[in-house]
């Protein structure tokens, strides 16, 4: 790992003060980074465990289908979790439709809509449709409150989101599904390895879904699985994520091609090698950003809370514009052109996607809070391939925006920036 850092700031690093104005790229100077400064960028554990990983798989000519690999990235995940059964899949969204299939969610389906595309998608994708809620304004995650506003004859189920790994109101959600008889599913994609008082995400509702894409905290290049406590619903979703297969030449049962290969699965068992050092890394660049930024006017850090033993994969502020004097998105650009490719996770909202944008014009009318935050979030550059002394060029460089943002904002007005 130290080497992938290494590697990293060799590439990336041209010390650039900015002093005034015309220094920012936007404007025709020198961009800070030469290399693009990614968030996302994949967490890699121990290379050559990986290879040697990868050379077992070769010699042994055993790639898929429920191989060596996968056998003990699903144990492992499950030991980890604490949890009855964990069953690999190919990915996080079919992990998601798989799951939302085997439990039978029909008609509507209540789901924030801060949140990755993927977690409406599924549902529409198996014909559910997807009814957005409201968050709450200081977590940023689904509102219980707006949950039970939404529900109606139609509503079968709710999905909940831990978002930014920090985990909802599981037990307003669960209470609200018991209440209305509703089928509660969580989507974990970002909350693996993170607990809810003290309880690992991954036990909760009926199901919870993890993504283990490239850019998670955990990955196996592409991949994801669904947890769950429930015997029956772990032995349909392994059916279904297998054609439906009950042994040779017999199936049972209608499904689909959800499965995790071995390469992935080796990738997965070199993250788990170095979960803590992924966490060590992710916690030292969040506290970082956190004592940079927290005099900076105009900006706030959204904070995890420590004794929900957080996996710190996203750092997120918010861009308060009456007080910074410059939108979210001019701080986007100007941070885009010194090659900071900071993300605005996750706007503009799934209500504001399509095919949802057509089928519900107006849903942004009650969503205030979804509608006011998706202004407002940048994602921070953080993971194992960045360094202490890049979060802090990154870091005097939004010191220096937002103690100029009167200034920046004229000349973007009056059409200043470099194209
Ligand atoms: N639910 C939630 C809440 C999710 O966030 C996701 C996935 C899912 C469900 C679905 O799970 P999966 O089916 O994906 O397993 C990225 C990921 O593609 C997506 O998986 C992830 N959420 C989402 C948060 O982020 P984009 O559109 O931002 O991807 P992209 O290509 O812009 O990459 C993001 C950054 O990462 C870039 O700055 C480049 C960097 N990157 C990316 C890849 C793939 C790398 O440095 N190396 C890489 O290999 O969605």
């Amino acid at each position: 790992m130290h080497r992938d850092r290494q590697t990293f700031r060799e590439w990336t690093l041209v010390i650039i003060m900015k002093t005034k104005i015309s220094d920012l790229a936007i404007f025709g100077g020198r961009p800070l980074f030469t290399t693009t400064v990614h968030v996302g960028r994949p967490n890699i554990g121990d290379r050559q465990i990986l290879l040697d990983r990868i050379n077992r798989i070769l010699d042994d000519r055993w790639f898929s289908n429920n191989g060596p690999c996968v056998r003990e990235f699903e144990k492992r995940t499950a030991d980890l979790l604490r949890v009855k059964h964990c069953i690999a899949m190919c990915n996080g969204t079919v992990a998601l439709e798989i799951a939302i299939r085997a439990l039978e969610m029909k008609g509507e389906v209540i789901v924030p809509s801060l949140t990755f595309i993927a977690t409406a998608h599924a549902l529409q994708w198996q014909e559910v449709t997807p009814v957005f809620c409201d968050i709450e304004n200081g977590s940023c995650n689904i509102d219980p409150e707006s949950v039970e506003k939404m529900i109606t004859p139609r509503t079968t189920g709710i999905i909940g989101v831990h978002l930014w790994g920090r985990p909802c109101d599981i037990a307003s959600l669960t209470r609200i599904a018991r209440r209305y008889g509703l089928k509660l599913l969580f989507d974990a994609a970002h909350a693996f390895a993170c607990t809810y008082n003290g309880h690992m995400i991954g036990n909760f509702g009926d199901a919870e879904v993890l993504s283990f894409h490239a850019t998670k905290f955990v990955n196996t290049f592409e991949g994801g699985a669904v947890v769950t406590n429930n015997d029956d619903l772990a032995k349909k979703i392994r059916l279904m994520k297998n054609f439906g297969f009950s042994g040779y030449d017999n199936v049972i049962y209608i499904g689909t091609n959800g499965k995790m290969s071995e390469i992935s699965a080796a990738m997965g068992l070199t993250s788990l090698d170095s979960l803590d050092d992924f966490i060590r890394v992710n916690r030292g660049n969040y506290e970082r950003y956190e004592q940079r930024l927290k005099d900076i006017p105009g900006i706030e850090l959204i904070r995890y809370d420590v004794g929900q033993n957080p996996n710190y994969q996203y750092v997120i502020v918010k861009v308060y514009k009456e007080k910074a004097s410059l939108s979210r998105d001019d701080i986007v650009k100007t941070m885009h052109a010194e090659n900071v490719l900071v993300r605005r996770y996750f706007y503009p909202g799934c209500h504001a996607m399509e095919p949802y944008r057509s089928y519900f014009p107006h849903a942004g009318l009650l969503l205030p809070n979804t509608e006011t935050v998706l202004s407002q979030v940048v994602s921070l550059p953080t993971g194992t391939s960045v360094g202490i002394e890049d979060i802090d060029r990154i870091c005097d460089m939004i010191q220096f925006i937002m103690h100029n943002t009167r200034e920046i904002a004229a000349r973007l007005a009056d059409g200043q920036q470099r194209n």
